[in-house]
C-alpha cells in the first residue's frame, strides 16, 4: 500500500483546513489526536467524552475537548522496564461513582510487582480509593497489564509470568493468567476456581482482550523469544477455567487439557498488544472485525472470525510501517477507531511528534475538527525557506497539464518549478496557533494551491501528494548546488521507481 500524504487545499480563505493521511484502499483516513507523548499504553473514555490514557513512565493523562492537558491527572513512580503505568479502565457506572482503575508496576524492596488500584476522579484529580489486587508477579518484562470491563460487568485483567514460565501453570500465583473480579475487588461467585480471581491459566504475556457481540472473549498474547522457540504470537478464544499451554505448548503443539490458539503468527513476529472488536457506527465495513495493535509487527492486524466454528475467515495486516509500533487500539464513544503508537519505548524509531494518539475515520465521513491544523500565513509562523519543487507531468493523471513555460524550467519531460516556499505550519493548541513540528507547507503559487507534508522535507525527498495530482516533489535549497543535486536525486529516484514499477 502506498503512503498517501494528503492534504488540502486552501480555496478561498476562511476555511480552516484539516488534514489526515488517506488510505483509499482501506476506505479510511488517519489524523493525529495528540502527539509528543511518552509510550502511551492504554486508552479509555469518561462518559462525557474525555480521553484518559496512561504513559508507561508513570502518568495518567487526558485529552479534554480535543485538547491535550499538559499536566497529568496522576503521576506515580513506577517499576519495571517494560512494566510501568499500564492499563486504564473507566468504570461502566462512572457517572455515578467517578471510578477509574489503573494497573501499574511497582518496586518493593528488591522485588517487582504489579497492582490494580481503584481511583476516584474528582475535579481533574485522581484520588486513590482502594487497592483491589497487589502482589501480582512483576519484573522487567512480561507484566501483562491490560484491564477491561466485560459485557458481564466484571473487570478482567491480563497478567504476565514476569519472566518465570512456571508461574503460568501455578494456580497459587496470579502471574501468567487472565483474572476476573468484581469492581470492588471481590471474587465473583461463578469464577472457575472457587475463591480465586483466576479466570484462565497458561498465559505468557497477554496484553489485549475484547469481546465480540456474542460475548466471546478473544485475547492476544506475546509468543516466546528464547529457549522455548520464537514468535508464535497467539490469538486465543478464552474460556473460563481453561489452560492456554505456556510454557508446555506453543503454536500447533498439543497437550491433553491445553488449548491451542485460534490463530498464531508462526515464524512471524507480531508482538500483539491491545485489541478491539470494532462495533462503532462510523466505519461500516469494519464492523465486527477484531483489530490488534502490534509492536514489532509495526501494523494493525485485522481478523475476521467465525467464532461459532472456532475459525478465522481472514486475517490481514494494515497500516504496515505507517505509524511504527502500535500499543493499543480502541473504539471511541464517537465511533472512530483510536490507535496508540509506541515508538519511544526504546525498540522503535521515533518519528517527528512520536508518540501519538491517532484516530481512524471513514474516508468519506466528516473530518472531526478537534486537532484541526490551521495553516497560518507565513507571517504568523515565520519559519520559511525557499525550496525547489519538481513535478513530473508524465505521471499526472490529468488531461491538460499546465504548460511548461516560464516560470518553469523544462528538461527531459520534467517541469521544475523554480521557486517554492516551505513553511512550518501551526496547530491549534489551547486556542492558540503554535508550530506543529510534524507538518510543513509548500506554497506553490503557480498552482494556486498549498500542500501539506508530514515531516520536514529534505533535499532529495521523494514525495507523492494525495490530492489526486500525483505531484512529485524534490526539495532542496535554492542554491545552484541544491538545484543540481535535487534534480539528479529526483531522476535517480524516478528511474528506480520505473525499474521497480
Ligand atoms: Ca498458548
Amino acid at each position: 500500500m502506498k503512503i498517501v500524504l494528503l492534504v488540502l487545499i486552501i480555496s478561498g480563505s476562511s476555511v480552516s483546513p484539516v488534514f489526515a493521511q488517506e488510505y483509499p484502499d482501506l476506505g479510511v483516513k488517519v489524523e493525529v489526536v495528540a502527539d509528543g507523548l511518552v509510550i502511551p499504553w492504554s486508552i479509555d473514555w469518561t462518559p462525557d467524552g474525555m480521553i484518559l490514557f496512561t504513559e508507561r513512565n508513570g502518568n495518567l493523562r487526558a485529552v479534554d475537548n480535543g485538547e491535550l492537558l499538559h499536566e497529568p491527572l496522576l503521576s506515580l513512580g513506577v517499576g519495571g522496564i517494560e512494566g510501568g503505568m499500564l492499563g486504564v479502565a473507566v468504570d461502566p457506572n462512572h457517572s455515578e461513582n467517578n471510578f477509574v482503575y489503573l494497573y501499574y508496576t511497582y518496586n518493593e524492596f528488591l522485588s517487582t510487582y504489579n497492582k490494580l488500584v481503584r481511583y476516584q476522579l474528582n475535579d481533574g484529580l485522581l484520588i486513590e480509593d482502594k487497592v483491589l489486587i497487589d502482589g501480582i508477579p512483576g519484573g522487567p518484562f512480561h507484566d501483562g497489564g491490560r484491564i477491561q470491563f466485560g459485557p458481564d460487568g466484571k473487570l478482567y485483567i491480563t497478567t504476565g509470568e514476569a519472566g518465570n514460565p512456571d508461574l503460568s501453570q501455578d494456580l497459587n500465583s496470579l502471574g501468567g493468567k487472565i483474572l476476573r473480579i468484581n469492581s470492588d475487588g471481590t471474587i465473583p461467585g461463578d469464577n472457575p476456581w472457587n475463591g480465586s480471581s483466576i479466570y484462565s491459566i497458561g498465559h505468557r504475556n497477554p496484553q489485549g482482550i475484547d469481546w465480540d457481540s456474542s460475548g466471546n472473549l478473544i485475547a492476544t498474547e506475546h509468543g516466546p523469544s528464547g529457549w522455548r522457540g520464537v514468535a508464535h504470537d497467539e490469538i486465543n478464544k478464552i474460556i473460563a477455567g481453561k489452560n492456554y499451554g505456556w510454557p508446555n505448548i506453543i503454536g500447533d503443539e498439543t497437550m491433553n487439557g491445553m488449548q491451542n490458539p485460534i490463530l498464531h503468527s508462526g515464524e512471524d513476529t507480531w508482538a500483539p498488544s491491545g485489541a478491539e472488536f470494532y462495533y462503532g457506527d462510523k466505519i461500516p465495513h469494519w464492523v465486527g472485525k477484531y483489530f490488534v495493535a502490534t509492536l514489532r509487527g509495526n501494523h494493525l492486524h485485522v481478523i475476521d472470525f467465525d467464532l461459532q466454528n472456532n475459525s478465522v475467515i481472514t486475517n490481514e495486516k494494515i497500516f504496515q510501517d505507517e505509524f511504527g509500533r502500535l500499543r493499543d487500539v480502541q473504539t471511541g464513544p464517537d465511533g472512530f477507531l483510536y490507535i496508540l503508537t509506541s515508538n519511544q519505548d526504546g525498540r522503535g524509531s521515533p518519528a517527528i511528534g512520536d508518540d501519538k494518539i491517532l484516530r481512524v475515520l471513514p474516508l468519506d465521513g466528516a473530518i472531526s475538527n478537534t486537532y484541526s491544523s490551521e495553516i497560518p500565513s507565513s507571517e504568523s509562523i515565520p519559519s520559511c525557506y525557499d525550496a525547489l519543487l519538481v513535478t513530473d507531468y508524465a505521471l499526472c493523471h490529468v488531461s491538460d497539464p499546465p504548460p511548461c513555460n516560464d516560470p518553469y524550467f523544462e528538461q527531459d519531460g520534467l517541469c521544475i518549478v523554480k521557486k517554492a516556499t516551505v513553511c512550518e505550519v501551526g496547530m491549534l493548541q489551547n486556542n492558540k496557533c503554535v508550530p506543529n513540528p510534524g507538518f510543513f507547507r509548500v506554497d506553490d503559487p503557480d498552482f494556486g494551491s498549498q500542500h501539506l507534508l508530514a515531516g520536514q522535507p529534505a533535499s532529495g525527498d521523494f514525495r507523492e501528494s494525495g490530492d489526486g495530482l500525483n505531484l512529485l516533489y524534490v526539495f532542496s535549497s535554492l542554491s545552484l548546488v541544491g538545484i543540481v543535486v535535487g534534480f539528479f536525486v529526483f531522476k535517480k529516484l524516478r528511474n528506480k521507481k520505473s525499474k521497480h514499477g
